[in-house]
This record gives structure tokens, sequence and C-alpha cells, in this order.
């Protein structure tokens, strides 16, 4: 017998036994006209955003092979171009006949495996990113470090002074993180909104902050000129940008690839995992074509396992796969859950006599009000773009507040799906942040509360920061490793318990970096 077969029919004696009651047994039975697959591969990572994108790096700079399985398209092999706003195609939502933005979705779509996805909850919807890149495909690249006062209160074990001077620098310079000219800023005619805001903030005695991005400025600068093609200043960013901003598959997961040690399978799906007897792990996955339709059932084993699928997809696989085959998880897992204190809100009626918020706008945010020391309404708010193609006058925040109270991830069996224990009661501060902060604003420069883009507006389901849930030090040990088990890592935002004050992918890369970076020096994946 070769080794693959060796490794085939052993996986298969191994695991049989474990899930012969299994949705992958039956799986493997029906599906008779379907390609079947097996692999055997020493590292596996799940997930592309920042947790896998730093660890694939790190492992491969260390000279190991790794396999990394994303479920989202890769778009640059694909050669598709993302669509933007104001003609949502293809890369507009995964696997929806509608458009998913968070308001106005007017628009019908042919399903396709696309870079945005809500999971919908009772009380609050949460958006994703899908695709080669995570969550950088979608994201608005605000780059932020959190204050250090607030890291040290979430992380008090950590080292502050280490994080500070290291760790957020390397990856600020990863990330290529930059910020906008002044003088740019100040004479552009599509950071008008911006203009207004931090104007209206000062009238109403909030103090203003300039918000770093990983979108390059000198290329926006070379779009405003019409030198190159334009992204920002075309409506283009939740859907992917085609140019200019600096997502994941041009930063680390460009190095890693460049290193020769990282194979990256796109439209893999894992569907569970399983524990075998000597501590390795099997994969259920399933690969897709771009209409979501599964064209081969693969399984795959490895020694060592990084889970980066982001908080919710991290939380999905451990509890379903602990529902339905047992999978050993501590109970911490699913708990210290927050939305980050996300809650959106906006206003009308904003200077509607002198051309309100412009028609033409980045959709680049490059502005912030900074109101986190004031004790009785501490929030930090981004002033966020509205590139709706023409002036709406509308004034669009999205706020960060702290997450006073946790809420919790299980599994429903029945459903089937996850069930987030969270409701209006765990927003009830950050309402009153919000209902104090637009007053405080309308009452300085005029306008309304704005019924235009929310229900009675004030968007308080509306979550971009899902976190925690795996909590650093709570459900793994200090640097990750899943506990109760021995090859097993988390390394994504599910680590950062719930909350972190500003927007977070700064604070998910660099505890990536500090994580991965001890678990090689442990000798983990030796
Ligand atoms: P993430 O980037 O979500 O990556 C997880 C990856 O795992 C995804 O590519 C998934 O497709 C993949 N995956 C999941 N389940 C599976 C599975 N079963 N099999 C295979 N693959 C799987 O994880 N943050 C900021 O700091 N600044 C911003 O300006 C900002 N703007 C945002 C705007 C939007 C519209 C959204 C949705 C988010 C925004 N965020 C922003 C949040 C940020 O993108 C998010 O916190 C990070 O992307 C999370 O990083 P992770 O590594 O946890």
């Amino acid at each position: 017998m070769d080794r693959k077969n060796f490794i085939k029919t052993s996986v298969l004696a191994i695991s049989g036994f474990y899930f012969l009651q299994s949705e992958l047994f039956h799986a493997a039975e029906r599906t008779d006209n379907q390609r079947k697959e097996y692999h055997d591969v020493p590292i596996i990572i799940i997930g592309s955003g920042y947790g896998g994108a730093v660890s694939a790096l790190r492992l491969c700079e260390a000279g190991k092979k790794v396999v990394l399985l994303e479920m989202g398209l890769n778009w640059e092999k694909a050669g598709i171009p993302f669509s933007n706003l104001l003609k949502p195609g293809k890369s507009s939502a995964w696997l929806k006949n509608k458009s998913i933005a968070p308001f106005m979705n007017i628009f019908s779509l042919t399903p396709f495996t696309g870079t945005l996805d809500r999971l919908d909850f009772d009380h609050i919807k949460i958006w994703v990113g899908r695709g080669v890149g995570g969550g950088s495909l979608v994201n608005g690249g605000m780059a932020v470090t959190p204050k250090e006062s607030y890291f040290k209160e979430v992380f008090p074990n950590l080292d502050a002074e280490q994080f500070y001077s290291h760790y957020f620098p390397l990856v600020q310079e990863e990330l290529r993180v930059n910020v906008i000219d002044e003088q740019f800023l100040k004479d552009c005619p599509y950071y008008k909104f911006t203009r207004v805001g931090e104007d209206e903030a000062h009238k109403a005695g909030f103090k203003t902050i300039r918000v770093p991005n990983v979108y390059d400025f000198k290329y926006m600068e070379k779009e405003f000129r019409n030198e190159v093609p334009r992204s920002a200043l075309n409506t283009e960013v939740i859907y992917g940008n085609n140019h200019g901003k600096n997502s994941l598959d041009k930063t680390y997961l460009k190095k890693a690839l460049e290193t020769g040690n990282l194979e990256i399978l796109d439209l893999h799906h894992v569907q569970n995992i399983n524990l075998n007897e000597d501590k390795s792990y099997t994969l259920k996955v399933q690969q897709t074509d771009t209409s979501g339709t599964g064209i081969a059932d693969k399984v795959f084993t490895c020694k060592k396992l990084i889970l980066s699928a982001g908080t919710m997809g991290t939380l999905q696989l451990l509890l379903k796969s602990n529902a339905l085959s047992n999978f050993p998880v501590h109970e911490n897992v699913g708990k210290n859950w927050g939305n980050n204190g996300n809650f959106m809100t906006g206003r009308n009626w904003v200077k509607p006599l002198s051309g309100g918020t412009g028609a033409k706008q980045s959709t680049i945010p490059v502005g912030g009000i900074d109101n986190w020391d004031d004790p009785e309404h501490p929030f930090f708010t981004e002033i966020a773009p509205l590139p709706m193609g023409m002036d709406v006058a509308t004034a669009l925040y999205l706020l960060i507040n702290r997450v006073d109270k946790k809420g919790e991830v299980s599994y429903h069996k029945a459903s089937q799906s996850l069930a987030l224990h969270w409701d209006e009661s765990n927003t009830v501060k950050m309402r009153e942040n919000a209902r104090y902060f637009i007053r405080k604003m309308n009452k300085a420069n005029g306008g309304t509360r704005s019924h235009f883009l929310f229900n009675n507006g004030f968007g308080a389901d509306i979550c971009y920061h899902p976190l925690g849930g795996c909590v650093l030090g709570e459900a793994t040990d200090e640097y990750g490793k899943l506990k109760d088990h021995e090859n097993l890592y988390i390394l994504d935002g599910s680590l950062i318990p719930g909350t972190i004050g500003v927007n977070p992918f700064v604070t998910i890369t660099a505890i990536a970096e500090y994580c991965i970076e001890n678990l090689i020096k442990k000798n983990e994946f030796a």
C-alpha cells in the first residue's frame, strides 16, 4: 500500500468509528457522481482574513508548508472585477438574490460567491467579508490603534508596552497604513462630508481626530487628477476595491505566497472538524463553484490546525462540530462575545442650503470624533461616507462604544445554526450615547435624527465588528491554543473579548502576530 492509500485507509479507519452517524459518512455515500479526494498535510489554516494571513506568513517564513482553506473566491485569480455601490454585481453579495448593504437594497442579483455576506440573527445583523483576503476585501480600511488605557483594560495580562513599541508599529508597516494629506483633504470635493462632519463636531464641542487607512492616498490623489482608474472615488468599497486599497492579498498573503510554502485553496468550505485518536484533525470540506454548488467532497487530515475563520466562522465550526460529532470544546467557547459597541446613526437635513454633505463622496473614511474620555458618554465615531451619487444632505456615523453587557453564542441543533444571545438590553447604553451625540450635533448645527436611513434614526442592529467567543486566556491559553486541545489554535477576532474601542483589524493583526511568534518560538509547529 503506498503512502497516499495508507493515509486514506487510515483516515477512514480512525474516523469511521467516530462518525458512522455523521454527515460526512452519508455525504461520501451519497455523492458518487462527485469527486472525492483525501489529503494529508502538516498544517492547515482555515480562513484568509487578518489572523489567517499573519499565521500563513510567519509559518511560511519559518519554512513550514501550509495549506490555507478559504470558502470565498480568489478574486485576483478569477479576474472578475469588483462592483461599486451604485451598480451591485457579482462581488456584492454572498449567494443572495438581492443586495445586502446596510440600507437601500433595491438591487436584484444572480446568486454568486460575492465578497460581502450578512448573517441575520433576531436582534442583530452581522456583515462579514468572504474571499481570499477575508474582511480586508470589503472593509473601509480604517487602521486604528486602540487607546493604550483601554487596551490595558481589555487585555490586563498582555504587556502593553511591548504591543505599543513593537507589534502595533509592525502591523502598521505590514498593512501599509498611511494618512491623507491635509491639503488634499481640504481641497478635494470628495471629502466635503468629512470637512462638514468635523466642522459640525467642533461646533457641538466634540474633539475630532485624523484616522489612518490602508488605502493608498497617493493613489487617490492620482485618481482625482484622472491619471489612474478610479476606485475610492468611484464608490468602490464594501463590494471590493479594484485599485488603491492594500487588502491582505496585496500584503501579508502576497508575501506568504512568495515564500513558495503556501498553497491557498479558494472556494473550499470547511463543514466540520473531527478530532482523531492521535490528536490530529480530520476536516470535511466542500469545494464549490461560484454559484455555491458543490463540485467535490474532500477530506483533509492535519497534525496542526489554525482556525482563522473570523469570529462567527470560528464559532460556527467549533460549536457545530461539537453538536454534530462531540468535538471537544471548552466551556468558555461562545462566551464573552460583543459587537464592539457598534451602533449606527445619522442625521438628515445637514446643511441643505449649502450643498449638504456633497454629491461626490470618497468611500474611504478619514475623520473620527473622539469622545472616549467623557465618563458619562464614552464613544468613538467614524464620520462615515454615504456615496449615493447625489447629495442627500445626510451625515452617517458608526459609533463604537464600550460593551457593558456581553452576549453569548451557542449552536441550535434543530435548526443547525448559530444562536446569538443578544437583544436590546445589550445596547441600552449605546443607544443613550447615540441619542446624546445626535441631540448635541443637531442643537449646534440643525438637522434631524435620520429616519431616512434607520428605523427611528438608530441602527442598533448593524454590526461590522463581531468580536470574542474564544477569548485569549479564557477559551485558549495565553497564545491562542484552544483549551482541551493539543494541536488547535485560534487566531482571529474571536480572541478579543467583545470590545476594543476602535475599529478592530489593527488589533486583530497585532494579537495574531504576538501569538504566532510565541507559538513558533515554543516549537508548537516543529
Ligand atoms: P475575517 O477577516 O472575517 O476572515 C475570515 C475568513 O474566513 C473569511 O474570508 C471567510 O470567508 C473565511 N471562512 C469563514 N468560515 C469558513 C469556513 N467554514 N471554511 C473556509 N473559510 C471560512 O476574520 N475593521 C477595521 O478595523 N476598520 C474598518 O474600516 C472596517 N470596516 C469594515 C467594513 C465592513 C463592511 C465590514 C464587514 C467589516 C469592517 N471591519 C473594519 C471589520 C474587519 O474587517 C474585521 O474585524 C476583520 O476582517 C476580522 O478579521 P478576522 O481575521 O477575524
